[in-house]
């Protein structure tokens, strides 16, 4: 009956979701009907929010839609299919994402079915999406979970993408070295999305290649949305780059906390540019958390905990919201080179909390350019040490906590070596807006030990922040930020709702 339409439209069958099918063997014209998604809807991420980094939002790839395009090529894959005998249609369909590669073009959508699938056979990659494969989506079917393993103990990494307007949606990636690797050395790649992926690897995903000869970008245009990265010693790293154009929403990084003081960053970029980082989650990490040289940077509700060196680190300037930061090692939990910078809104906490004594946070430590920072609404607590800022900064401090810092240090800027034992009438000499200050103030957060920074209704951060311009209106939480007559000091808001 297929074959009385061109189009190949079966219909459809009790209890089953229409689809299409190719009367012709082997044409894998096979499509289901967009009456349903093939992709669930996506979490509602707050899509971009002001802030004075300059980040051009339009930059960013998008999400895909939720259906192929009409007339796509759709193949089907599933764990009973079979390679040579399947049509690569939703009853027919293909037993591995390879063979399905093999027959896309560009544009086709590969739909995997839920299962386990071993890749790889006779190369040490399990999945290749190369140049050839422009504007291919591979995905899970809607609902299912699809894992992806080495065919055997040679095949070491899990995907390997060189194309550019790729994406990858639901698929989860367990290999031993690498979960991804990205890039097409000597050329610039463009458009990469990966949306709720996971990657379970000694490296998570790396974008790899060396610089190009002209120093273009090694990669234009990155989504990372909901995408987890386990077990790793190194997580999302833009080796060389530059990196442009890249936005990460709901990347959550768990390194192997055994690695401590030994092991690799679990966000970086070596260099980029226009970097946007929305509830990124880092734990467990052997070096640093967040470590960008780049330019043009938003990061909002971030949280980095347990890392073995620095929690933050930016090189080119930006804008930090909503972030918190808590044991952390090294020579200081926030590092920010020389540029322009604001950290609104955040909580920077015990690091090297009772150990030797350090900087919570150094401000063009060794730099001599031009810089400039905003710091307020933001909880500096049970540190170790305070605040370092180079005397050729410009610093504005608004309605800050400096409490329980091990050497009582809140904050030393060229003359000024501020105490939190210090009066607040003390601070007024510093002109740089510290007099807000709220000295040795318990925030009384909920429950700090278990990485909880929420305040109860008892906290004296409610109602005690300054009234920010160009600053999201969510909280870490994505609720309202504002609730009662002012802000709270800190990343969230408290609120009776929540
Ligand atoms: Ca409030």
């Amino acid at each position: 009956m297929a074959a009385c339409a061109p189009s190949g439209v079966v219909a459809p069958e009790e209890g089953q979701q229409p689809r299409q099918e190719s009367a012709e063997q082997g044409q894998n014209v096979v499509q289901p009907v967009a009456q349903d998604s093939i992709i669930p809807t996506w979490k509602a991420y707050p899509r971009q929010w002001p802030q004075k980094a300059g980040v051009d939002w339009t930059k960013f790839p998008s999400l895909p839609p939720l259906n192929p395009r009409a007339n796509a090529q759709v193949i089907h894959v599933a764990p009973d299919g079979d390679d040579g005998s399947g049509l690569g249609s939703f009853k027919s369909p293909l037993k591995s994402l390879r063979a399905a590669l093999e027959r896309a073009t560009p544009g086709a959508w590969v739909v995997v079915r839920g299962g386990t699938y071993l890749e790889g056979d006779g190369d040490f990659i399990g999945v290749r999406l190369e140049k050839r494969h422009k504007g291919v989506v591979v995905t899970a079917y809607k609902g299912e979970e699809v894992i992806v393993k080495p065919a055997n103990k040679d095949v070491t990494y899990g995907l390997e993408i060189s194309g550019d307007d790729i994406t990858v949606v639901g698929l989860k990636f367990e290999f031993s070295r690498v979960g991804a690797t990205i890039g097409d050395a000597g050329r610039t790649m463009r458009n990469l999305v990966l949306a709720r992926c996971a990657f379970d690897a000694n490296a998570g995903i790396l974008i790899l290649p060396p610089p190009n000869p002209d120093r273009s970008p090694i990669i234009d245009g990155v989504l990372l949305h909901d995408v987890k990265v386990s077990g790793a010693e190194m997580g999302v790293s833009c080796n060389d780059g530059p990196c442009v154009n890249m936005r990460y929403e709901g990347l959550e990084v768990v390194g192997r906390a055994s690695d401590a003081g030994s092991g690799a960053d679990a966000v970086a970029a070596e260099a980029g540019d226009n970097i946007a980082l929305i509830d990124v989650k880092v734990s467990g990490v052997g070096a640093d958390g967040i470590d960008l040289k780049a330019t043009r940077v938003a990061i909002a509700n971030a949280t980095i905990s347990s890392v073995g060196r620095n929690g933050l680190k930016l090189w080119g300037g930006g804008d930090v919201f909503g972030t918190t930061i808590h044991k952390t090692g090294a020579d200081a939990s926030v590092v920010f080179g020389a540029g322009q910078y604001r950290l609104l809104h955040s909580v920077v906490a015990e690091h090297n909390y009772k150990g030797p004594t350090s900087y919570s946070m150094t401000v063009s430590y060794d730099e001599r350019e031009p810089t400039s920072i905003e710091v307020a609404n933001t909880v500096f607590w049970r540190n170790s040490g305070g605040v370092f800022f180079a005397p050729h900064a410009e610093v504005t401090l608004r309605n800050n906590v400096f409490s329980q810092i091990g050497n009582q240090r809140a904050f030393d800027h060229r003359e000024l070596s501020v105490s939190t034992t210090d009066s607040p009438g003390g601070l007024k000499k510093a002109d740089i807006g510290a007099e807000t200050s709220l000295m040795n103030t318990k925030p009384g957060f909920a429950d700090s030990d278990a990485g909880d920074f929420h305040i109860g209704p008892g906290s004296p951060l409610r109602d005690a922040g300054a009234s920010l311009k160009t600053v999201p209106d969510f909280d870490a939480d994505d609720a309202p930020r504002v609730v009662g007559k002012a802000p709270d000091v800190g990343a969230y808001e408290f609120s009776k709702a929540k």
